[in-house]
């Protein structure tokens, strides 16, 4: 017997554009609010909540930046619909994190918090995609300012708004919460290929209630 058609939702590798995108050529920069100043010594990746020692994990930036690195090649999808194909992103895997500073057994959510107060809820097995990355470089560059740098998520499965820039670190939670646009009105789930744009489409069991 197969896995029911929800579960495999959005785990698959797909490629080409979701329904209702269109191209883009060249890459804009879309997001709410400045553009974060990166201050080298105070920036820290921190993996907090229920982790599995019950302690937080820090690293400072030299010690983030010196985690086993690798590279996926992963389409952008904006909920605004335009499409960004065949980027290839550098980091260090979600995956790699998550052995790092395991999370509790009975974790089902992450938080991804970023600069200004920014975040975004994953269910843990979204976060835990092999494909899941904390990205330090596109197309072998260094990402600019307006991009992430230093550090945004790429979760190539979901709408681009569930990979904050200027990412500073993930917490573990034992339900689901509502990130920062699943709050204002955005699916709390966010899988393109089945076109989860808007909180409205949400169906029992997608999200908590709002
Ligand atoms: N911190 C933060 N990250 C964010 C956002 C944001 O508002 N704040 N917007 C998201 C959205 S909606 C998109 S489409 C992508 C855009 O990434 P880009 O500007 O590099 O194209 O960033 C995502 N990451
Ligand atoms: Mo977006």
């Amino acid at each position: 017997m197969g896995q029911p058609e929800s579960r495999k939702r959005g785990t698959a590798e797909q490629s080409g554009l979701p329904p209702g995108q269109r191209l883009q050529r060249g890459w804009p920069v879309t997001h709410y609010g400045p553009v974060p100043k990166f201050k080298p010594d105070r920036w820290e990746f921190r993996v907090f909540g229920a982790t599995a020692d019950g302690d937080k994990h820090c690293w400072n930036h030299q010690e983030f930046s010196a985690l086993a690195f690798s590279s996926v090649v992963a389409d952008l999808h904006c909920v605004t619909k335009f499409s960004m194909l065949g980027a290839e992103w550098g980091g260090i895997p979600a995956r790699e994190i998550m052995e790092l500073a395991p999370p509790a057994p009975h974790v089902t959510h992450v938080m991804v918090w970023a600069e200004y107060g920014f975040s975004s809820n994953l269910r843990l097995a979204d976060f835990a995609s092999d494909r899941a990355l904390f990205a330090t470089h596109k197309d072998g560059e260094l990402l600019t300012a307006e991009h992430g740098f230093p550090l945004r998520l790429v979760v190539p499965h979901l709408y681009a708004w569930k990979g904050p820039k200027w990412v500073r670190g993930i917490e573990y939670m034992t339900a689901d919460r509502r990130g920062f646009w699943e709050e204002r009105g955005y699916h709390n789930i966010g899988d393109p290929w089945s076109e989860q744009r808007y909180s409205y489409q949400e169906e029992p069991g997608d999200g908590p209630e709002l």
